[in-house]
């Protein structure tokens, strides 16, 4: 006889976890109770594995079936739950519904992505980021899906495989992972001069945020807003971070990469759980045909923007992320945004990008998902109307129906109602999406409007727009992307766009790359010298923010420290909204001054300053002593000083400063300045501690 005993070590050890009052029984997807999860059946204790064990077949079966192909751009994202308040009420513009009240919510789901890494590459690339929306309004899904640059690198979406087959690895080596500094990517940028504006933005700050929260969003295209009485706006799309916009240093971001690859979703999840809502205004440009036509550029040309300056942005709500998903799989990598997803009072304008987008999402979503039926998936599903099923339709089966459509009527018109049978749902003409009527009419063309021509004069205005210290970021980018590009022609060709730009900004490149500047490309249109827009800059512009509200601070302590300084600090900066992260060498319980022990939350080599926004130093003289020994915590000052971060120290800390190099500068204080002094950056130590371009 064989020892049935689960316990029996024989038998899969002491691991069998049996169920009772607390954990229901263990089933097959069938609903079959499992009495043993810990071995294959087989013929005889030592014998081979039988065909017929069902519970392993299944249980083996689902989990080779687990993955699903991943996003072919933005495949690395995080996402969470939370709803759109309308703050000024719209309902002279669109019949949206949820633009009519002051005062209405609707449900969201966000997620926010990068575009060119895999599933599994970092979160702090250099790289655009996505920005995508999902409203579940009550009259069906509005998906806003946008970026957090509010122009794009093409005008026509027929680039669009071209222009990410470029900037994703290269095709025959199978690297870089995440990055455009190589070839092929600046190979596609050089030979198209209408990406020169994104270039630009995409070399700035705005790509290396510093959290989601810090970030704007856009809609990027020239959408329309439609009235109850058929009257069309055109209207832009902003989302403006309530946090204030904050973007981190290049060797920051690099070292966080290598620090924590999950900093961005590890601290949207944080913010969340600490009740640090990630909040953003939701605002809108809106104009007529008439304004349309007196700008010096296409408003349907996804690579030019509205200046604010010029159309100032009217807030019309807010939306606050207050929950994260339950199921990373189930909501985040399920959701399927598709631009094309309208509702009543929002309709496309002809932007032939935008209008390539309404095809490519659709058909991602079905191969990606595997089913026409993925509407059905629990994030996809529309929410609106209140009780019952929310989408009503004669479509049918497909792979993976969910749902059991009663009776016979599966096709309209009918008039099975007639005789008592369920005739199924109807038009409604007054409620439903009606497509704005806009006259169009023109000879078939596979051509781009001369209005298109322009690529340089925005691109320009944006450099002369940036702060100084932004442009040196700028000029230092474009440096070390093309230092990685090993082709001498396409680092060529660059510059010769570069010139049309700004000649300041082409020789400051070329003087970082040793090399003679070249010609200037021929131009298509003349450059227009624009009136700089402030509003553009994140370094000293109108959203930065000089607060520790939702921030970091990184309080480096040892044995030894003392408990009063520790103790006053912490609350100091959870009195200015800000999150005290104590670190120390050893992680468990550390002794202080007085006797007392303080639990750290992180463990000095697993938290270097990178991951935190501001940073105290309160040590003893011992624990100084030995921490100018310690590479990490010389590191840890060092990279706070270089980073351009707040210093807060007490006298004690003073040779472990020292041994890093830090200077005496406004951002570097006594523990009592440290608070207001963490809620902000100092830029104006940079040129002391890395030469820019
Ligand atoms: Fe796209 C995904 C944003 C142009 C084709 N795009 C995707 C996502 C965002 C954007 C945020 C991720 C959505 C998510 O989190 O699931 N895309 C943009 C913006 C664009 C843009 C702001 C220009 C203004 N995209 C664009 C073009 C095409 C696509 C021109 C093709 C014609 N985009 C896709 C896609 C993706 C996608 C291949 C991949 C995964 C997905 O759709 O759901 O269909």
């Amino acid at each position: 006889m064989h020892d049935m005993d689960p316990r029996n070590p024989g038998n899969g050890g002491e691991t069998h976890q049996v169920a009772d009052a607390d954990h229901p029984v263990l089933t097959t997807n069938h609903g079959m109770p499992i009495a043993d999860n810990q071995n294959q059946l087989k013929a005889g204790a030592r014998g081979p594995v039988l065909l017929e064990d069902e519970v392993y077949r299944e249980k083996m079966n689902h989990f080779d079936h687990e993955r699903i192909p991943e996003r072919i751009v933005h495949a690395r994202g995080t996402a969470a739950h939370g709803y759109f308040e309308c703050t000024d009420s719209l309902s002279d513009i669109t019949r949206a519904e949820l633009f009519q009240k002051k005062g209405q919510r609707t449900e969201v789901f966000v997620r926010f992505s990068t575009v060119a890494g895999g599933a599994g590459s970092v979160d702090t690339p250099r790289d655009v980021r996505g920005f995508a929306v999902k409203f579940y309004t009550r009259e069906g899904n509005w998906d806003l899906v946008g970026n957090n640059i509010p122009v794009f690198f093409i005008q026509d979406a027929i680039k669009f495989p071209d222009l990410i087959h470029a900037a994703k690895m290269e095709a025959d080596r199978g690297y870089p992972q995440a990055a455009t500094a190589h070839d092929t990517f600046w190979d596609f940028i050089s030979l198209m001069p209408e990406s020169t504006h994104m270039i630009l933005w995409a070399m700035s700050d705005r790509t290396l945020p510093k959290s989601f929260a810090t970030m704007e969003g856009f809609g990027i295209h020239t959408f329309r807003f439609v009235s109850a009485e058929g009257k069309s706006t055109f209207v832009k799309f902003h989302w403006k971070p309530k946090a204030g916009l904050a973007s981190s240093i290049w060797d920051e971001t690099v070292k966080t990469a290598g620090a924590d690859p999950d900093y961005q979703r590890r601290d949207l999840f944080e913010r969340i759980g600490r009740g640090d809502y990630p909040e953003w205004e939701l605002g809108v440009q809106l104009f007529d045909e008439e304004f349309a036509a007196s700008q010096p550029y296409d408003v349907l040309d996804a690579t030019k923007i509205i200046p604010e300056e010029v159309l100032p942005v009217r807030i019309v709500g807010k939306m606050v992320l207050d929950r994260y998903p339950d199921n990373y799989f189930a909501e985040t990598e399920q959701v399927a945004f598709c631009p094309s997803h309208m509702v009543p009072g929002i309709d496309h304008s002809n932007d032939p990008l935008l209008q390539g987008r309404l095809f490519s999402y659709q058909d991602t979503q079905i191969k990606r998902l595997g089913s026409t039926n993925w509407h059905q998936i629990p994030v996809n599903q529309a929410k609106g109307r209140a009780g019952g099923c929310p989408f009503h339709n004669f479509q049918r089966d497909g792979h993976m129906q969910m749902q059991v459509p009663k009776g016979r009527a599966n096709y309209e018109p009918n008039s099975l109602h007639l005789a008592g049978e369920e005739g199924g749902p109807r038009e409604d003409p007054k409620a439903g999406f009606v497509t704005f009527p806009a006259e169009e009419q023109g000879p078939k063309l596979r051509i781009r409007p001369e209005s298109f021509a322009d690529h340089y004069s925005q691109a320009r205005m944006f450099w002369r727009s940036m702060d100084p210290a932004e442009q040196a970021h700028i000029a230092s980018a474009f440096v070390f992307e093309l230092s990685k590009v090993s082709l001498e022609h396409i680092r060529r060709q660059v510059m010769a766009n570069l010139r049309n730009v700004d000649e300041a900004l082409a020789t400051r490149v070329a003087d970082g790359l040793a090399m003679d500047l070249p010609d200037a490309a021929p131009a298509a249109a003349p450059i227009l010298d624009m009136a700089p827009s402030p509003a553009l800059r994140i370094i000293r512009g109108p959203l930065e923010k000089h607060t520790l509200e939702g921030r970091t601070v990184g309080i480096l302590f040892a044995d030894g420290s003392d408990a009063g300084e520790l103790e006053t600090l912490r609350r100091g900066v959870k009195a200015a909204g800000g999150h005290p992260l104590l670190i120390a060498p050893k992680v468990g319980q550390v002794p202080l001054s007085d006797g007392s022990t303080v639990k750290a939350d992180a463990q000095l080599f697993g938290q270097p300053s990178v991951t935190v926004d501001a940073c105290a130093v309160i040590l003893s003289a011992e624990a100084a002593a030995k921490l100018t020994k310690e590479g990490a915590a010389v590191q840890w000052v060092m990279d706070a000083f270089g980073h351009l971060k707040a210093i807060g120290h007490n006298p004690a800390a003073q040779p472990l400063l020292d041994k890093a190099g830090v200077e005496p500068d406004a951002g570097v204080v006594a523990l009592d300045g440290f608070v207001e002094a963490a809620k902000r950056r100092y830029w104006d130590r940079e040129p002391k501690v890395r030469t820019l371009a």
